[in-house]
């Protein structure tokens, strides 16, 4: 089995400090959690851009500066949402894929997503697609639904994507795949051959769907994004901490967790020092 990528997904577009008060929010908390993280384990994040009164933002200025308060700090893969919010703009969206990081999200088609619709148009997306090769950024296929993988499918027929997709199955949105040990068993059966998958799992369903991938051979992802607790009534105190907790369980697993290099070879990312 590979060794494990751990992703960190600090911040997210829709959690707030009211609700999670150890929540990163301007450049130098998300570098600083980036930071705690790389310690722990992680060897991506997962970056969200978030304005000073904490509402979310693609402005490619506030990536920028996140992007270098991290670097000063660590080695650490980046990967950039192109989700953002549920009602920015595509051109919104796309923009800090244009700073050239290592890694984009890519959502791979529209879901309801709470009480919203988070649109994600198959015009919009191939252009995301081509953006991020011209600018040689390895996309991450957010999946929601199991039809977002037949779009990969199609999508690698048509020389759209490369082959070698990384994946990123996103299980309990409300309004999308429920996060069951058998929604994952059945996406993971479907994957393009030779993709890489992670697993976010969201609210309680993060540590158990983590402890699932690892054993599957699929890598996972953490983070306050996505569930902003430690176990049921106790909020956790940092991302790192469920970083660590998920690294503590594969090394008991006997699955070595990758450092960044090293997830950088399973991933087949070029090595980029540019920013
Ligand atoms: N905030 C969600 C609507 C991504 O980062 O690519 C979308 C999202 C996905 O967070
Ligand atoms: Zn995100």
């Amino acid at each position: 089995m590979e060794k494990l990528i751990i992703t960190a997904a600090l911040t997210g577009a829709e959690v707030t400090r009211e609700q999670q008060p150890a929540l990163p929010v301007m450049p130098d908390e998300i570098a600083a959690a980036a930071e705690a993280c790389v310690r722990a384990g992680a060897s991506i994040v997962h970056l969200h851009a978030r304005r000073p009164d904490g509402t979310p933002t693609q402005d490619k200025a506030v990536y920028r500066e996140i992007i270098a308060a991290i670097r000063a700090r660590c080695d650490v893969i980046i990967q950039v949402s192109t989700g953002g919010a549920v009602g920015m703009t595509p051109a919104e969206r796309l923009a800090p894929v244009t700073l050239a990081p290592e890694m984009a999200t890519l959502s791979m088609g529209s879901v309801n997503f709470g009480s919203d619709v988070f649109l994600n148009h198959p015009a919009d997306m191939t252009v995301f697609a081509r953006t991020m090769r011209e600018h040689g950024v390895k996309p991450e296929l957010e999946i929601f639904d199991s039809g977002m993988l037949t779009t990969a499918e199609r999508w690698i027929k048509q020389g759209l994507l490369d082959p070698a997709v990384h994946v990123d199955l996103v299980l309990g949105v409300p309004g999308a795949m429920a996060a069951t040990p058998e929604s994952l068993m059945f996406l993971r059966a479907q994957l393009p051959a030779g993709a890489t998958w992670t697993v976010a799992g969201i609210g309680p369903a993060q540590l158990p769907l983590g402890a699932m991938a690892i054993l599957l051979g699929g890598h996972v992802r953490v983070g306050f994004e996505d569930n902003i607790f430690f176990r049921k009534g106790e909020l956790a105190v940092s991302n790192a901490q469920l970083v660590a907790r998920i690294a503590r369980i594969s090394h008991e697993m006997e699955r070595p967790v990758a450092t960044p290099d090293e997830a950088r070879a399973i991933l087949g990312l070029a090595r980029r020092l540019n920013h």
